[in-house]
């Protein structure tokens, strides 16, 4: 059985929300994708970019990469392609080309060397690419360009990492360019976009894929799933997408409702001991306050610092009355009108410190 393995979105080195266990969870999560990968006995590993987080890698992280990848690259060839998050855009520079110095068998595909070709079970494979290109001119050029460069003859296989359009916006590939190209290739890959899904606006022509991130790094992302892609015997068709254990992530949005403080701090209360087994976990929570805010809890993350990341927003809900001003001239005044409006005329000292950061602010 022949197999290739393409991680994508590791993201390594990124601190979420200034925490070190998530640096930590990133780290765990490209060594998983590696282990499992590597329990495939796979001919070759393509990484689809943002391997990194950051333009300059913190030294652990980039410490973990360079040893693992070297050591692998004995027996293993591996591609990398170079993300959005790993290039100095306005200077072009990336510190990824210096893999390709450090092992003869890694190699960077970027506007300078966008082809490596590789003999396997006789046959000649070609990987394409080049780094990430922010200009949509630019990147659809650079892709007509190298696309003409390559023969039929051989599997070839396109690897970049650029937002495709369709999926994400602003895009820098539009559907026209890559589908003149598509024909050319026998699999198109894209990092980028770190949910795993086929491109489908394409797999008409040829199969595609958005290859899919090893670990999370916002909380929109709570519901992807996280891993890799598996290819078996040149069957671009349908991989498997293997998944990985990364941290466990969880968003609740909910109304509680007209209550008092203390219920809020009960219902919060439940909530979280009901989620204790997730690892980062939002709650984006609406109420009527029946009382005062700040009688609410605010501190929750102190309360339960076995969380790797407790998030709890809650946003009170003022029911279901607008408020119409008379005024259409912003002035200090506008501030009493809608105090009395809103049936806080008697906080005055929050009234004035509103009049006062207007005066402040207004110019
Ligand atoms: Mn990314």
């Amino acid at each position: 059985m022949t197999s290739i393995c393409c991680i994508s979105d590791c993201h390594l080195g990124f601190r979420h929300r200034l925490k070190v266990q998530r640096m930590k969870d990133y780290e765990k999560a490209f060594n998983e994708a590696l282990d499992k990968a590597l329990s495939y006995e796979p001919i070759l590993l393509i990484f689809g970019g943002d391997t990194f987080h950051h333009i300059r890698p913190d030294p652990k992280s980039m410490q973990t990469v360079v040893k693992r990848i070297r050591e692998i690259a004995d027996s293993i060839p591996c591609v990398f392609s170079i993300g959005n998050h790993e290039i100095e855009t306005h200077l072009g520079s990336s510190y990824i080309p210096l893999l390709s110095d450090m092992h003869e068998n890694i190699h960077v595909l970027t506007s300078e060397s966008p082809h490596k070709y590789f003999k396997i079970d006789g046959r000649k494979l070609g990987v394409h690419g080049f780094q990430y290109i922010r200009n949509k001119k630019i990147a659809e050029e650079k892709l007509e360009e190298i696309t003409a460069q390559i023969s039929e003859d051989d599997i070839n296989i396109l690897c970049i990492h650029q937002a495709i359009e369709g999926c994400l916006e602003p895009h820098e590939i539009s559907l026209t360019q890559l589908r003149q190209s598509a024909e050319k290739y026998d699999l198109i890959l894209s990092g980028h976009v770190h949910k795993h899904q086929p491109i489908t606006e394409i797999s008409d022509i040829t199969p595609a894929f958005y290859i899919g991130s090893t670990e999370r790094i916002s909380f929109n992302e709570s519901e992807n799933e996280t891993g890799f892609l598996l290819f078996t015997n040149f069957d671009f068709q349908k991989p498997r997408f293997i998944q990985i254990n990364s941290a466990t992530m969880k968003v609740i949005k909910k109304d509680l409702g007209r209550k008092k403080p203390s219920e809020i701090n009960k219902d919060i209360e439940k909530i979280i001991e009901e989620n204790q087994h997730i690892a980062c976990l939002r709650l984006t929570l609406s109420a009527e306050i029946d009382g005062d805010y700040f009688d609410v809890f605010h501190d929750w993350d102190e309360r339960y610092p076995e969380f790797t990341i407790l998030d709890v927003s809650l946003i009170p809900a003022s029911g279901d009355e607008t408020i119409s001003l008379e005024r259409l001239e912003i002035n200090e005044k506008i501030f009493d009108e809608y105090f009395e409006k809103r049936g806080i005329g008697d906080k005055e000292e929050l009234k004035s410190l509103c009049k006062e950061l207007y005066q402040k602010h207004s110019n």
